[in-house]
């Protein structure tokens, strides 16, 4: 069984998009980050970053004792590796899926994250900041545009750990100033993901989770995962 530790963000919606398209069963244990509750001693046993997703599988390969894993990328790798899908095991296959998935926890994530609080959470209006990431956000989606000309998915012909790590952070496309239309391979791609059977059992997973801030307004919130 896979213990999950999650709140419904991007970097959280990515391992549900696995565990739904995997079936691998799993529970799903809420850590609600506008109220504090990824600081609790418990969690940061398995998450020492504070940070969310992390799981534990109680059931591990080697049939000893449970296993924990936070960052999503591992996470990610630990579950393809776990079950022999969404992760090529040839050398040159594998190394493509490797590249854009740290692809997506270097660069694509992180650059969307602080385009997301610049232009929606930030106090101030700080116009530098704001064309800054909103412009790397654009360079970024032209990237991936570029990659799917050619390709169905991030890695190729089929839907790995790249593609789970990718998609959830454009969702927002819309918010962080990007028109969906200037990048129509980047379009199909996100609308055959948006259309999947298990996407949509995921991100509906995700509205059954309730109490999530308004981070534009909700003090506590803003104190906890601000720094504030
Ligand atoms: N590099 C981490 C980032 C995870 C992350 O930033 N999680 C956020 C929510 S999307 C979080 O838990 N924030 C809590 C906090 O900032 O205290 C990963 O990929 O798992």
């Amino acid at each position: 069984m896979i213990e999950l530790y999650y709140w419904p963000t991007p970097n959280g919606h990515k391992i549900t998009l696995f565990l739904e398209e995997s079936g691998l069963p799993y529970t799903v244990n809420p850590v609600n980050i506008g109220k504090g509750e990824q600081f609790e001693p418990s969690f940061l046993a398995i998450s020492p970053n504070n940070r969310m997703p992390a799981i534990v599988d109680t059931a591990p390969a080697d049939g000893g004792n449970a296993i924990s894993v936070f960052e999503s990328g591992a996470i990610l790798q630990y579950l393809a590796e776990k079950t022999g899908r969404f992760l090529p095991t040839d050398v040159r296959g594998r190394t493509t899926v490797m590249e854009w998935l740290f692809w997506q926890v270097g660069g694509l994530g992180p650059m969307l994250g602080q385009n997301h609080h610049f232009n929606r959470y930030a106090p101030e209006k700080i116009p530098y900041a704001i064309d800054r990431y909103v412009r790397e956000t654009r360079r970024l989606y032209g990237v991936l545009d570029k990659r799917l000309n050619s390709r169905a998915f991030i890695a190729g012909d089929d839907y790995t750990i790249a593609d789970m790590a990718a998609y959830p952070w454009t969702v927002p496309y819309a918010d962080q100033g990007m028109d969906i239309d200037d990048f129509p391979h980047f379009k199909r791609w996100f609308e055959h993901i948006r259309d999947r059977e298990a996407t949509r059992r995921a991100y509906a997973l995700a509205d059954t989770i309730k109490g999530r801030a308004d981070l534009r307004t909700d003090e506590e919130a803003r104190r906890h995962l601000f720094n504030r």
